[in-house]
């Protein structure tokens, strides 16, 4: 039998974590064939609730579920930790400045990032949900000297799958036969979703839409917007389809992308396509053997410059805040 993994997960409580542990206890995050052991981390309050799920967890019966262990200390939570899913984050508040929200989870990020540099395992792989993604990401990786900063990433996942059905839908083409789409820069309404070097069936997508207003005024918008949308319909944020997108970034980071295609990771940039170094942004990746690569060489038009420069630029103003507010 083989050594289970452990999965460390924040927020376990809330409304993606209910829609996460299920999936990833039933062999979905990492394959059918891997144990995992289940580690909760949550605020003292929510202790009870994240019991609650747990308990359904047991219910279940899942022959991969090796144990759950819940606790409210970091240090606990992500001993020997594996795989770290960052989701419980601090919320904006109506009247809540920017400033606040970043300092709020600074508050958040900096103790787990430590936490996780000081006693997860030598192969940790970090995976940021909670928002503002990219910049708790950076928050996490900066407290956390000791591990690779490569291994700390933002979910971008869920645009990218989001941008995958808008172009399904508009190109009445199978998803299975988009590729190479990308999503660039921060997980916030000014990301830019990519389709000029997408196929559609084996053709560029570009050519086979046609239609520059339809990309500029409802294709990125829609992608970009879709998470309001979600609020607006449903009364509450998307949890599912954010659960859902967790899943499929770690599975492809550790199972690898399939040949000719890529996926999207908030990733920290060595500088690729004109992005300062250090920045957690979203790239084009391939992943092998648990590792991801920019794709290097893609042209960059000017339709989709001013868009990725425009994300960038709000990445290094929340980089400056909090490195202003002591955070990196
Ligand atoms: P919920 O409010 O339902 O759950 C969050 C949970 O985190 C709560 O149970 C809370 O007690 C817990 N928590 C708060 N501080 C914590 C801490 N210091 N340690 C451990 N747990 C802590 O939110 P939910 O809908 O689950 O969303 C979670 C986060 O995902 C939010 O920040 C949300 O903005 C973000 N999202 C990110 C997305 C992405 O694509 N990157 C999309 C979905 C989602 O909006």
């Amino acid at each position: 039998t083989r050594t289970p993994v452990n999965v460390t997960v924040t927020g376990a409580a809330g409304q993606i974590g209910y829609a996460l542990l299920f999936r990833i206890a039933s062999g979905h995050l990492l394959g059918a064939d891997v144990p995992v052991r289940l580690r909760l981390l949550e605020i003292t309050p929510a202790l009870k609730a994240a019991e609650g799920t747990a308990m359904e967890l047991d219910d279940c019966a899942f022959p991969l579920l090796q144990g759950i262990d819940i606790s409210d200390d970091p240090n606990v939570a992500f001993d020997g930790a594996n795989v770290a899913l960052l989701v419980g984050a601090r919320p904006r508040t109506k009247g809540m400045e920017r400033g606040d929200l970043l300092e709020a989870n600074g508050g958040i990020f900096k103790p787990q990032g430590r936490a996780i540099n000081d006693h997860a395992a030598d192969d940790v792989k970090v995976l940021v949900v909670g928002n503002p993604a990219n910049t708790n990401a950076l928050i996490a990786q900066a407290a956390a000297p000791d591990v690779p900063a490569e291994r700390f990433t933002s979910m971008m996942r869920l645009d990218h799958n989001r941008a995958l059905t808008q172009l399904s839908k508009k190109t009445g083409t199978p998803i299975t036969e988009i590729k190479r789409l990308t999503i660039w820069g921060n997980h916030s309404a000014t990301q830019y979703p990519d389709i000029f070097h997408a196929t559609v069936a084996g053709k560029s997508a570009a050519e086979v839409v046609n239609d520059e207003k339809w990309l500029a005024e409802d294709f990125v918008p829609t992608v970009a917007k879709r998470g309001a949308a979600i609020i607006e319909a449903r009364g509450a944020s998307s949890a599912a389809s954010a659960a859902n997108a967790a899943i499929d970034h770690v599975h492809t980071w550790v199972n690898g992308t399939a040949e000719g295609d890529w996926t999207s990771m908030g990733i920290p940039s060595d500088g690729s396509y004109g992005v300062p170094e250090g920045l957690i942004s979203s790239f084009p990746v391939t992943c092998k053997d648990g590792k991801y690569e920019i794709v290097q060489g893609l042209d960059v038009n000017e339709f989709s410059r001013a868009r990725i420069d425009a994300s960038v630029k709000e990445l290094e103003e929340e980089r400056e805040a909090v490195r202003g507010l002591g955070l990196i």
